[in-house]
């Protein structure tokens, strides 16, 4: 399979995260969007929506983060990413489509674009922005964190597909995460497991070497 991915994409980076949780090969095919390849001829044939990831399954071509992480999980169960009980796993869905759907789309690199470019906002009101709607989010997130575990049980599944990349993007907007101790400590057990660390932005063949 091929990833057409941004190490720092968040959405990109949850489709890495779930193909190292099942154990898939895949190929990296970086898209950079800070030089705009999304918007090229080349890009857009591959996903015409113009955003990143998108999966080459060798078959077909998939488009939007979410629905290729169900792909996944239909094509290839084992390991489950999902809880068995369906309360539970629906439980899981709200969560991730709270992530999915109330934080991350405000704040993508087109949306902070315009914000810029076409409203004239200065850098400090661009990260006002970011951080209230980050902010908003986490609270309720936090609210349904276990002191333990993760957001749906005993083993990091779908809920910390989506939640590490969103505390990424939010630690490089310098949120104060602070008010969020049970979603910081979740993130830090998941750092240790290979899946997770292998998929971070920093180990992705389109990141910029290291400084130092
Ligand atoms: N709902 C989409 C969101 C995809 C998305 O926002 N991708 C961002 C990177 S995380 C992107 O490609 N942005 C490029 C742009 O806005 O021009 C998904 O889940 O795949």
């Amino acid at each position: 399979m091929k990833l057409y991915s941004y190490f720092r994409s968040s959405s990109s980076y949850r489709l890495r995260i779930a193909l190292n949780l099942k154990g898939l090969d895949y190929d990296i095919v970086p898209v950079n969007l800070v030089a705009g390849d999304q918007r090229g001829e080349a890009y857009r044939a591959v996903n015409p929506q113009g955003l990143v990831p998108a999966l080459d399954t060798g078959s077909a071509q998939l488009v939007q983060s979410t629905a290729i992480l169900e792909w996944l999980e239909e094509q290839y169960p084992e390991p489950p990413l999902y809880p068995a009980d369906a309360l539970a796993r629906a439980r899981v869905r709200g969560l991730c489509q709270h992530i999915a759907c109330e934080i991350q789309p405000l704040n993508n690199l087109g949306v902070l674009g315009y914000l810029r470019e076409a409203l004239g906002q200065d850098e400090h009101t661009v990260n006002r922005w970011y951080a209230h709607w980050v902010t908003r989010g986490f609270e309720s997130l936090e609210a349904a964190a276990p002191a333990e575990g993760y957001l749906g049980g005993t083993v990091p599944g779908m809920a910390e597909v989506f939640l590490v990349p969103q505390l990424y993007n939010a630690r490089r907007f310098a949120v104060d995460l602070a008010p969020f101790p049970r979603l910081v400590a979740i993130d830090a057990r998941c750092a240790y497991l290979d899946a997770f660390a292998r998929a971070h932005p920093d180990r992705q063949p389109d990141a910029p070497p290291a400084h130092g």
